[in-house]
């Protein structure tokens, strides 16, 4: 929260000009040209069918966005009057009442800087004059001496690694094109007369149980003198008189506490913060802060070598997703829709995301909130896929980046690692310019890497670790990961882009899985947010221009036919792409989670999506949760339980494994139930048993199937629960072969809805009861089109066995039984088939 003496924000309605406009239309501030136009019905939305095509013209264009402001003369007479912009995108002069002020050439870097100079009493100007990011990337990509390539995708704007911007605004292997420009965040001037804070950046540390503070605090000071500094954290004072002289100060402070209580990821404790307040000369600056031990431990083993964050002593699974920017339109993106993906995070059990770097740094307001809900960070810089120039003016620019970026998070508990990109060293192999004069490359690599992302990083914040890239082989190792699972990161996508069947999950054991996925269709009611029915088709040109994987929508249809009968419609397409998207991310997370000693961490790419369209994420674009997001909640609770099936080379018995897992932090006795059932609907056999379950372990149980049984594809339902609280339990099933084999009979599921009418939150809306009389597998629900905000979905039923599922509807929303059951489908995998 920062204050000054007195301040005027210009954020609002300001004008926005261009050649393809005949006039000037309106623009709000902060937000973005794109979303201007947008509004003002100069081109259709660019998300609706094809017309994103009809958009890559705009990215050649100039814009001018202005706005006018009075200055009454109280304020005009401020000799201090600091203008400052969170994020100016991209190449952009700022003129202020015509006179140039600042040339802006990175989006990574807020501006601040003194306009006192420029302003008058009265009527003033601001403008921002943009110039084309693609245009002024394609320049600067012709004068450098040598080509420098990146990723090339179906619908892009070339060169994108010239430019400081948001990578992915360029296009991605799952969104559009859109180099649109604009000012976000805070648009605001503080004026004082005496002094102004311009740098306060706060690194809190612990030294055995005392909490320290330090403080990095740069002031400007127009009238030398005596000023009183104050600092506050938590209940605990201090001052100091500090006399200075005219000009610029940079001081280093500190304040301490003891005892503080520490920060956990959620699952492991709670969040407790403190705040911290820096007051001087009616300038203040107040923020939540915390404290907590962190290491990231890298020790060898009998593997190879850990990959193990170690938070307040305790070797911690990580378990989570990627995250990337919420919407391509930066104006279309909230803090609320951030809330909300990152409550879902939490709701489904994780405890770690990574910000990835295509995207973007996030506000101060993301990192807050997952300071206060324990969600731990993967902060990547913003490189990805690409190489990178090296030249002398790219180098300072990306080193006040990532200074500016680390000073303004790194009091953040929530951020736990610094990572240099995403897949660049991967990157060095990829093209034929790198293959044929790879030394060229590596001294760029190095130098923007090591040279000045890495030298920066351990400068601006020794707290944490760096690591140099993901995935990469370890810190002062710069060797390429991919197929590496003894130590460092690994981003494993054998399976999905490799084309390996789900068991090759097995075949690897990560140390620490930063990225595998898979992906699947959207929602229908998503699809109907960009295609008219008559193109409800996976391969109509509208439903192929929403997949950006050149081979996505063939692979998501050939891997139905491997595992599953052909579907019979495209609901049941969409239904068992969401299974098998599901079941992908479930083995891979259930295998590696039984190896706890070995893999540390599991983040599913990807959490999020910038569009409506096919992608790997496990919610959609207007936020709803897809069949993956309710079996995340699942494979990544603390208490869970899950079976697999090993191949035997020819002859020798299939081998059977079933594994607990707990991550609570005290020992559990558990009960678990186990029963066989055959396709049919017979119980075959069952084993009751209980286990005392260690914190923090997998194990494997031996109550296995006789072998015998195993001829008779079963399916085994698992009940795992804790005897001390019952309403920590899972459930799971193991079909022994792949779905499509089992001769499942037609089930016939019974539906009973009722009103539910309580006054507390989520306590009003349908609920809904299910059963069924023969073994019902895979059981979705979706309402008007979307799996999203039932209680939970894609689950079994048992023959005989009643499931109450509840749809929480606000009151005045609530509807009948009769009106939801119209609008109600119940998918299952036996009725998915032609
Ligand atoms: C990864 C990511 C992304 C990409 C994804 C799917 O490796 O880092 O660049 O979108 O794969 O292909």
């Amino acid at each position: 929260m920062p204050h000054s003496a007195a301040q005027i924000n210009l954020a609002g309605t300001w004008q926005l000009q261009g050649a393809p406009l005949p006039a000037p239309i309106d623009i709000e501030i902060p937000g973005d040209v794109y979303s201007a136009l947008i509004k003002a019905q100069i081109a259709p939305h660019p998300y609706w069918g094809r017309n994103e095509l009809a958009w890559l013209k705009f990215a050649k264009e100039c814009w001018t966005i202005r706005r006018s402001f009075e200055l009454s003369q109280e304020l005009a007479s401020n000799s201090l009057a600091y203008l400052s912009i969170y994020a100016i995108d991209t190449c952009a002069a700022l003129l202020i009442n015509g006179q140039p002020v600042h040339e802006n050439r990175s989006m990574f870097i807020p501006l601040l800087c003194n306009v006192a100079p420029y302003l008058r009493r009265g009527a003033n100007q601001l403008e921002v004059q943009f110039e084309s990011a693609e245009l002024y990337a394609a320049a600067r990509a012709a004068r450098h001496p040598y080509p420098v390539p990146t990723s090339q995708f179906p619908v892009q704007s070339s060169h994108r690694n010239f430019v400081r911007k948001v990578q992915c605004h360029a296009g991605w292997d799952w969104g559009p094109a859109l180099m649109t420009a604009g000012l976000y965040g805070q648009v605001v001037i503080d004026f004082n007369r005496a002094l102004a804070i311009e740098q306060c950046s706060a690194l809190p540390t612990l030294r055995g149980s005392q909490g320290e503070v330090q403080l990095m605090l740069q002031l400007f000071c127009q009238q030398p003198g005596s000023y009183s500094l104050q600092l506050r954290l938590g209940e605990r004072q201090q001052q100091r008189t500090l006399q200075l002289e005219a000009g610029r100060h940079t001081l280093q402070e500190s304040i301490s506490i003891d005892n503080p209580q520490l920060w956990w990821p959620a699952g492991y404790g709670s969040q407790p913060r403190y705040q911290l307040t820096c007051e001087i000369a009616g300038n203040l600056r107040s923020w939540p802060l915390a404290f907590r031990h962190l290491k990231l431990e890298s020790r060898e083993d009998r593997y190879g070598s850990l990959f193990q964050p170690i938070i307040n002593g305790m070797a911690i699974l990580s378990r989570g997703a990627n995250w990337i920017p919420t919407d391509a339109l930066p104006a279309a993106q909230s803090a609320a829709r951030s809330y909300h993906l990152l409550d879902s995070a939490v709701a489904a059990n994780m405890n770690m995301l990574r910000v990835w770097g295509g995207g973007q740094y996030e506000p101060n307001w993301f990192y807050e909130y997952c300071d206060s809900i324990g969600l731990m960070i993967w902060q990547d810089c913003m490189f990805s896929c690409s190489l990178y120039p090296a030249d002398s003016s790219f180098l300072s620019l990306v080193q006040q980046e990532v200074e500016c970026q680390l000073l303004r998070l790194r009091h953040h508990p929530s951020i736990v690692l610094w990572c240099g990109n995403n897949e660049n060293v991967g990157a060095l192999g990829w093209y034929e310019e790198s293959q044929r004069a790879r030394d060229r490359y590596i001294v760029d690599y190095d130098r923007l890497n090591e040279g000045v992302i890495g030298t920066t990083v351990r400068r601006v914040d020794p707290s944490r670790p760096f690591w140099p890239s993901s995935p990469c082989n370890g810190i002062d190792d710069y060797s390429d990961n991919w197929h590496d699972d003894s130590r460092g990161d690994m981003h494993y996508w054998s399976v999905w882009h490799e084309g390996k069947s789900f068991e090759a999950y097995r075949e690897v054991i990560p140390r620490f899985c930063s990225e595998f996925g898979f992906q699947s269709l959207p929602s229908l009611k998503s699809i109907a947010s960009y295609a008219d029915p008559h193109d409800w088709n996976p391969t109509s040109p509208v439903m192929e221009h929403h997949q950006r994987h050149p081979r996505g929508n063939s692979i998501i249809l050939e891997t139905i036919s491997r595992y599953f009968r052909f579907p019979k419609d495209l609901p049941n397409i969409i239904y068992l792409s969401q299974l098998q998207q599901a079941l992908a991310i479930q083995w891979a997370v259930e295998y590696w989670r039984a190896h706890r000693e070995r893999c540390a961490g599991m983040l599913y790419w990807q959490l999020n999506e910038v569009w409506p369209g096919a992608s790997w994420s496990s919610i959609e674009h207007n936020g709803d949760w897809k069949l993956l997001h309710y079996a995340a909640r699942r494979f990544y609770a603390p208490l869970h339980i899950a079976g697999y099936v090993e191949e035997a080379p020819r002859g020798a018995d299939r081998q059977q494994h079933i594994i607990l897992y707990s991550e609570l932090l005290e020992e559990t006795e558990c009960q678990v139930e186990l029963r066989w059932y055959s396709a049919a609907g017979r119980l075959l056999e069952k084993r009751d048993f209980s286990r005392r379950l260690q914190p923090r372990t997998a194990v494997e149980v031996e109550e296995l199937a006789p072998a015998q049984l195993r001829d008779l594809q079963p399916i085994l339902f698992m009940h795992l629960w804790s005897l001390q609280r019952p309403q920590l339990c899972a459930k799971n099933i193991l079909l022994y072969e792949a779905p499509k084999r089992y001769a499942l009979a037609k089930v016939n599921i019974e539906v009973a809805l009722a009103t539910m009418t309580g006054k507390a939150e989520g306590a009003s809306g349908i609920s809904i009861r299910l059963s069924a009389t023969q073994p019902a597998l895979y059981v979705a629900l979706a309402y008007q089109k979307s799996w999203s905000g039932f209680s939970d979905n894609l689950l079994h039923l048992l023959p005989g066995e009643e499931r109450q599922i509840n749809y929480p509807m606000p009151p005045e929303h609530l509807v009948t039984p009769e009106q939801f059951r119209s609008e109600l489908e119940i998918f299952d995998l036996a009725s998915s088939g032609l």
